[in-house]
């Protein structure tokens, strides 16, 4: 059985994790005082969101300089001291590799900017087009995704905000400045790596004008993508490494070379069809409850499709992108915590690598803000201008759905304790944290045996127990009822049985369930007839049983 298999993977994002100065900002010295924590938890990797220098208009994923540490977040010192101690607690640290754009304020676009023909080939300049931008492809953060240089007379490519400018991969000069910092981590003891949007960096020879669509369908899964990957990860030594590429509106049959041991490329990818069963027609900035079938299908063609194709998925509800899974999918109020157990058990108990959120683990929910002051993301304050401005809406709509969409959603800060500012800091926190933090938070979770916290440590220990959880065949089964995803992990003449209840009223199985000699292996129910023979008729709101026969 391979390591990455049986492991479960915590993602830190830092600015909002631990601040150990009291400047509001989370550091690198925040999670070095945390490692008890984690251990404890049972993880076995940490990917750590990027803490290298950079302006922050993207919190980091902005960079200027990929060896040198942001000093809001500590020294080089800290970072080493940080490798030491988290392999002293038996955790692997992931670093987040961002290379598909630099900020701006890189000394690569800096010179670029003075005209050098060397560095300006790092990046995509073109000429304008009829007197406008080369192509009518949009940005992932709105508006158009080309910016003019007047100095220059051309046009550089920014797939996401404007001072993170795309490198050009079909330079190899490009290739090898983004081994060596690879290469620089791998010496300082890192382990392993997530690749930022890496699906996107592989752009078409010829620039087109998208009239379908935004653009993404020329640069997604691009042309040498796989090329790359495979130079990327053979060149600098990583195949063994534990890593992982997000891969940003990615298809199955790439994902299948992607996350192929015999392609030689990544260890696992994300991908997130399963994230959008709440966009109005694939729109991110348009609201609709989650559309639990669509849900059911997007499990089973991802589950069962990289299963046939011996390809691993991560798997994952929440990132520093999205808002809280138990505020989105479950029942943030009466069923807080039975919803956030069940979402949980859901994910953890499927065939592939699960990946904790900061505070997932906790039952973290949407903060609730109520202004669009509250908010710090440049996607939200981008897209509250544009709903209201180009698409009509009003204040109070724009809102609503910034609050529901909005990535600052998942990114209120740790709660540590009940006190003032949940322990996170002794300072002014960065970004409001939930009010609801007086009773969601780790100290008193930790004393509570029926808490969500304690649920998750649950998980992350049967994956480690159970070879079944881990190295399991998958299946999904029909439960007979739209409002359950059932299915069963196999191995070696077990069978595993989850049922999970998507809402929060009783829902009845089809058929009743029975499982001779079968014990529950974990539900977030008290079980009245705990040694009797086991039957399932009904699942109580948001219940998750999983049978072990
Ligand atoms: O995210 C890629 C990405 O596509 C999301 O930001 C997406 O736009 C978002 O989920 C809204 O739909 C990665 C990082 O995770 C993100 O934080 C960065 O902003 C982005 O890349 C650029 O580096
Ligand atoms: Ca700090």
């Amino acid at each position: 059985m391979s390591g990455f298999r049986n492991s479960t993977v915590y993602q830190i994002y830092i600015k909002s994790f631990c601040d150990s100065n009291g400047d509001g900002i989370g550091d690198i010295n925040g999670i070095r005082q945390k490692l008890d924590y984690l251990q404890d938890l049972g993880v076995d990797y940490l990917w750590i969101t990027p803490f290298f220098r950079s302006p922050m208009n993207d919190n980091g994923y902005d960079i200027a300089d990929y060896l040198a540490i942001n000093p809001m977040f500590g020294t080089m010192e800290d970072v080493d001291a940080l490798i030491k101690e988290a392999k002293e607690h038996n955790i692997q640290l992931m670093f987040d590799m961002v290379f598909n754009h630099t900020s701006t304020s890189h000394e690569w676009f800096q010179k670029a900017l003075t005209g050098d023909p060397k560095y300006m080939d790092y990046y995509i300049f073109r000429d304008p087009v009829d007197g406008h931008a080369p192509t009518n492809w949009v940005s992932k953060f709105g508006g158009n995704a080309w910016e003019y240089v007047p100095s220059l007379g051309k046009y550089y490519l920014h797939l996401f905000d404007v001072s993170q400018a795309d490198l050009n991969w079909e330079n190899p000069e490009v290739r090898e400045e983004l081994k060596n910092v690879i290469r620089f981590w791998k010496a300082k003891g890192v382990s392993g790596f997530r690749f930022d949007v890496v699906n996107l960096i592989s752009k078409p020879d010829v620039l087109e004008d998208d009239f379908q669509g935004d653009g993404r369908r020329f640069y997604t899964d691009g042309p040498r993508i796989h090329q790359y990957l495979k130079e990327l990860v053979g060149d600098t030594g990583i195949a063994d490494y534990m890593t992982v590429g997000e891969m940003s509106s990615t298809s199955l049959d790439n994902c299948l070379r992607y996350a192929n041991p015999d392609e030689k490329e990544l260890k696992m990818v994300f991908s997130f069809h399963h994230l959008k069963v709440d966009y109005k027609d694939g729109q991110k900035w348009a609201l609709m409850d989650p559309d639990f079938n669509e849900l059911r299908r997007l499990f089973i063609k991802w589950q069962e499709g990289m299963q046939d194709g011996s390809a691993w998925n991560a798997v994952f509800w929440c990132n520093h992108d999205q808002p809280r899974a138990v505020s989105r999918f479950g029942d943030d109020k009466k069923y807080w915590k039975e919803s956030a157990k069940m979402l949980g058990a859901l994910i953890h108990l499927m065939r592939g690598t699960p990946y904790i959120y900061e505070g997932e683990e906790l039952g973290i929910t949407n903060p609730g803000y109520t202004d669009i002051s509250q908010y710090q993301d440049v996607e939200s304050t981008n897209y509250y201008r544009i709903l209201m401005e180009e698409e009509g809406k009003t204040r109070e709509e724009a809102l609503e759905i910034i609050g529901a969409r909005s990535r600052d959603n998942g990114r209120t800060p740790m709660q540590w304790d009940g006190s003032e500012n949940a322990g996170f800091t002794t300072g002014t926190p960065w970004l409001g944290i939930p009010d609801n933090h007086t009773y969601i938070n780790v100290e008193d979770e930790a004393k509570d045996p029926d808490s969500v916290l304690a649920f998750y440590k649950k998980l992350v220990a049967l994956r480690k127990e159970n070879e079944i959880i881990a190295d399991g065949q998958i299946r999904f089964t029909d439960a007979g009822n739209d409002n359950i995803i059932s299915y069963v992990r196999t191995l070696n003449g077990q069978t595993l049985s989850v049922f999970c209840n998507l809402r929060g009223t009783d829902q009845s199985l089809g058929e009743s369930f029975t499982a001779p000699g079968g014990k529950i292996l974990i539900s977030n129910y008290e079980s009245a007839d705990a040694g009797k023979e086991i039957k399932i008729d009904t699942l109580r709101p948001f219940e998750v049983a999983a049978v072990l026969w």
